[in-house]
């Protein structure tokens, strides 16, 4: 082969060649691809980069987002053949107590389960013939029931009764709280007659809570002649107020008071009348749910933002910077129990199904749900064909200490791949030099 064949046989195998119109011959090295690898290997370094850089912000968003939610158990309690249903749960130690009602005919009366928290598993009932009852609070490892007649009923964390507050008033607490060693409990009292017709007012009292002493009472009659009713009570951690939501004959309400129950201001608005629980975030904002709304107060009481749904009885409470609501759903000829999950703009983040029942009206009626910390538990009732029973739920919830460790874990592995990649990204640099190098030409390219 001469000299001239061997040179373009050379070239053919390692160069490719393009001409212009001068006549001037370019070559370029044929290993191109692994000019695309570089390309792509760059940007794959680029991209990780940024994500790096983004990452913070995107996991937090992320996981604030996607929150964890799981049912741990559901637990049906059928104490009759009777339409019943459960209110309230409070949580201490190892133990739930739930607050609800057990029927005879259409009587009712109060039955209060002590369950474990690991299983559902009754360990004790309490039930008395005496009393409806609906809200509860622990402190200090006693257990204070509050419903009919404004009574108090003191129990040992073994549901043993140690005290009965007899009281006698006609009249129904429908909500209690603690704060600062005063228990606060609000609901409704009758307050005189019109011919048939009894008229009804609000009533708020605050307790001492070691002694069991009544310090202070509110009462007011906004409406003659029609049923005011307080609902629901919280006080506001930040700014230190008593918040009793209810409604009058002009709709719903808010009364904002001091701790010593004296009235601040009234918030009135456009949302239904029924509440059921409010709850507060560590900014003082205060959230609302109740028959077919959710809603977002500051904490001078300016309404925020309201969510209007299709439910009626819920169960609200804040944490780990989200906003849980329990509620009802229709689902194919039923209605479940369902978990909303709302951040605090009350943008809906999650949806998820609670209850397994076909043919069955699932509800929640005026009660509250507890938190301890990991996992959220939730009482209220499935109404099935002819036979009412409680329905109880233990939920666990993402914590924030969970999505550090995730974020930990993301940018660990992003650290990883990027390292990975430079190596790889400096091993192929390195090759497609000697590449270069050798496929360079040295003889000159031949004439045309
Ligand atoms: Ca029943
Ligand atoms: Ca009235």
């Amino acid at each position: 082969m001469s000299n001239k064949k061997a040179t373009m046989s050379l070239h053919k195998r390692t160069l490719k060649w393009t001409q212009n119109i001068q006549g001037e011959i370019t070559f370029i090295p044929k290993n191109y691809t692994c000019k695309r690898i570089y390309k792509f290997i760059s940007l794959m370094l680029v991209g990780l980069l940024m994500l790096l850089i983004l990452l913070p912000n995107y996991i937090s968003i992320t996981e604030a987002q996607r929150p964890t939610v799981k049912v741990n158990w559901v637990i049906h309690s059928n104490p009759t053949k009777y339409d019943e249903s459960a209110h309230s749960v409070c949580e201490a130690g190892d133990y739930i107590y739930i607050i609800g009602d057990q029927a005879i005919g259409a009587m009712w009366y109060v039955r209060i389960e002590m369950r474990l928290k690991s299983n559902g598993s009754l360990v004790k009932v309490w039930a008395s013939e005496d009393y409806t009852l609906h809200d509860c609070v622990i402190v200090n490892d006693k257990l204070y029931v509050t419903g009919d007649s404004f009574d108090i009923l003191v129990f040992d964390l073994d549901l043993n009764l140690l005290t009965y507050k007899k009281r006698d008033i006609p009249g129904k607490a429908m909500s209690s709280v603690f704060y600062k060693n005063y228990l606060y409990i609000a609901g409704w009292e009758d307050v005189g007659w019109y011919g048939l017709l009894v008229d009804r007012g609000w009533r708020v009292e605050k307790w001492k809570i070691e002694e069991l002493t009544l310090v202070k009472e509110y009462t007011i009659n906004p409406t003659e002649v029609w049923w005011d009713m307080a609902l629901t009570v919280g006080v506001n951690p930040v700014t230190e107020q008593v918040w009793v939501v209810g409604y009058d004959e002009d709709g719903f309400r808010i009364d904002i008071m001091d701790l010593d129950l004296n009235l601040i201001k009234v918030v009135r608005s456009f949302l239904w009348n029924k509440s059921y629980n409010i709850d507060f975030d560590e900014d003082g904002n205060a959230y609302i749910c109740g028959w077919m709304f959710v809603a977002k107060f500051d904490k001078e009481g300016n309404e925020v933002v309201t969510r209007s749904n299709s439910h009626n009885g819920c169960r609200l409470l804040y944490a780990n910077g989200l906003i849980y609501v329990g509620t009802t759903e229709g689902v194919i000829s039923s209605d479940k129990h369902i978990l909303f999950i709302y951040d605090k703009n009350l943008t809906q983040l999650n949806m998820i199904t609670l209850g397994h029942y076909w043919f069955s009206r699932a509800s929640f009626i005026h009660g509250k749900a507890a938190f301890d910390g990991k996992n959220l538990y939730i009482a209220g009732y499935d109404a099935r064909p002819g036979d009412y029973e409680w329905t109880i739920y233990s939920i666990s919830l993402t914590s924030t200490e969970d999505s550090a460790i995730s974020l930990i874990w993301w940018i660990v592995i992003i650290i990883v791949a990027t390292a990975t990649l430079s190596l790889v990204f400096l091993w192929f640099k390195r090759k497609h030099k000697r590449i270069r190098i050798k496929t360079k030409p040295k003889i000159p390219p031949p004439p045309i």
